[in-house]
């Protein structure tokens, strides 16, 4: 099944480059409408919890670290297809192997630090976006 909306955070880095008006207008470009927007910082306690399916990655550590490092935008996304489409417009994980035109190709540095977060499925995406907003902050 297919639902309309996804969730996004632009990470740490994205917000410490001043680029958070460059990647809000990529995503209002590719037909995506804003439902919730909020700047905030994860505690440890938080990213732990929002990442737990990594629990056992080599890399757990250090994208714990680097998620509560400073504020991140949560955003609730929709539009038709929004999970997949969402995905191909932040390109593979790895920046360098991001299709061109892609936020992560624009404005990532490396596979740890790859400035943005886009739900992989209809489930995570109900999930994410009920950690960081309650029913009331989504319009
Ligand atoms: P995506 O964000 O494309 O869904 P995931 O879910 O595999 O990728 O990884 C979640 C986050 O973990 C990535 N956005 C990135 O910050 C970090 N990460 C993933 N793979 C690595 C890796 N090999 N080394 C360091 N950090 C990684």
């Amino acid at each position: 099944m297919t639902t309309n909306r996804t969730f996004t955070m632009l990470k740490p880095d994205s917000v410490e480059k001043g680029n958070i008006g460059a990647i809000l207008e990529k995503i209002n470009a590719a037909g995506f409408r804003i439902v919730a927007l909020k700047l905030t910082q994860m505690t440890d306690r938080d990213a732990k919890a929002f990442y737990a399916v990594h629990k056992e990655r080599p890399f757990y550590g250090e994208l714990v670290e680097y998620m509560t490092r400073g504020p991140v935008v949560a955003a609730i996304l929709e539009k038709s297809n929004a999970v997949e489409d969402f995905r191909a417009l932040i390109g593979a994980t790895n920046p360098e192997e991001a299709a061109v035109g892609t936020i992560r190709k624009l404005f990532a540095t490396s596979i740890s630090e790859n400035a943005v977060h886009g739900s992989d499925s209809d489930e995570n995406a109900a999930i994410e976006s009920a950690f960081h907003f309650s029913e009331r902050e989504m319009y």
